[in-house]
């Protein structure tokens, strides 16, 4: 297959306000140093990186847990003006993360730019949790345990209302790969919903290639194309040590390669977010540069 040339807008979003851990906030510095921009540029996209979203400091605000939402929120706001913009100049929108609570924002601009082309939004959330939590569900009040029941159009209205006219995205045309820790309102939640789900064993048992043709297809059928979130604890944290909350057994390398170059050869993305790594647990910035290699592979590289 042809590889597309994209015009690819990078932003960081400093942000560690959804997680109870210290440090992804470095996760966009970690990534640049590891040559996010130039390794797309030497694929021959058009790579212009925007800097970082603004980020209150943590220091400055008080309170822990969900008293950090409308702080994340004004943070999503500002993201999904960007993505939207991004998208509907035809542009690639790449996020930088940052903890996984910036979904709520940078899936939300996506939707509101297809939206107003009169078309629905596919989004593959790959991580090893369903992040389904509403402010009410949830035991830890971490927000980045919530950005996808916002998308969904749940919880608070401050998250859920960024996408126009919104949800932002419909059961329906959501799909979720690599899980392997979900709490039980979150189980309760997939069940009852019906929510497309591809676990750690269905990837044991099929193989990665069965499940992400699987994905592609839900995630495609009746949108008009596909945001892809990629929380890096979706891998094992034997080859991604540098990640928020590890839970080990995890995608390999492999499949992490494989699954980007499948998304690649799809050509149904539209956009993406990298997010959850932590340099302060990683390893010589070798989670970074993991993530940077993966990007490469979903943005078309070729062996030959
Ligand atoms: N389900 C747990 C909670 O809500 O606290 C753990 C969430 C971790 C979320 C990570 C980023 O994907
Ligand atoms: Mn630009
Ligand atoms: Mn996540
Ligand atoms: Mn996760």
């Amino acid at each position: 297959a042809r590889r597309r040339v994209r015009d690819v807008h990078v932003v960081g979003v400093p942000m560690d306000l959804g997680a109870s851990r210290r440090g992804v906030d470095m996760g966009p510095s970690a990534m640049r140093l590891a040559g996010v921009a130039e390794r797309l540029r030497a694929l021959g996209h058009a790579v212009e990186d925007h800097g970082n979203v603004r980020v209150p400091d943590r220091t400055s605000l008080t309170g822990s847990g969900r008293e950090f939402l409308p702080a994340i929120a004004q943070v999503c706001e500002e993201l999904a003006a960007f993505t939207a913009s991004v998208v509907r100049r035809g542009g690639t929108p790449l996020i930088l993360g940052g903890d996984h609570s910036l979904g709520a924002g940078s899936v939300a601009g996506v939707a509101t730019a297809l939206a107003e082309r009169g078309e629905a939004l596919g989004l593959i959330w790959l991580d090893a949790h369903g992040d389904l939590h509403t402010p009410e569900s949830s035991a830890s009040g971490n927000v980045h345990g919530m950005p996808v029941a916002h998308l969904l159009g749940l919880g608070d209205p401050r998250l859920a209302g960024l996408a126009k006219p919104g949800p932002a995205v419909k059961a329906e045309h959501l799909v979720f790969v690599g899980l392997r820790d979900l709490d039980p309102p979150e189980q309760a939640f997939i069940r009852q919903a019906g929510i497309r789900a591809f676990t750690m064993r269905d990837i044991d048992e099929r193989g990665l290639r069965a499940v992400m043709s699987d994905a592609l297809e839900i995630a495609t059928r009746g949108t008009g194309g596909v945001h892809v979130s990629c929380d890096a604890d979706w891998i094992d944290p034997a080859e991604a040590p540098g990640v928020g909350t590890p839970v080990r057994g995890g995608a390999t390398l492999r499949e992490a390669h494989l699954a980007m170059e499948i998304l690649a050869d799809s050509d149904a993305m539209l956009g993406m977010d990298l997010v959850e790594i932590n340099p302060i647990l990683d390893r010589r910035n070798h989670t970074a540069e993991l993530a940077v290699d993966l990007l490469a592979s979903a943005f078309g590289r070729r062996i030959i």
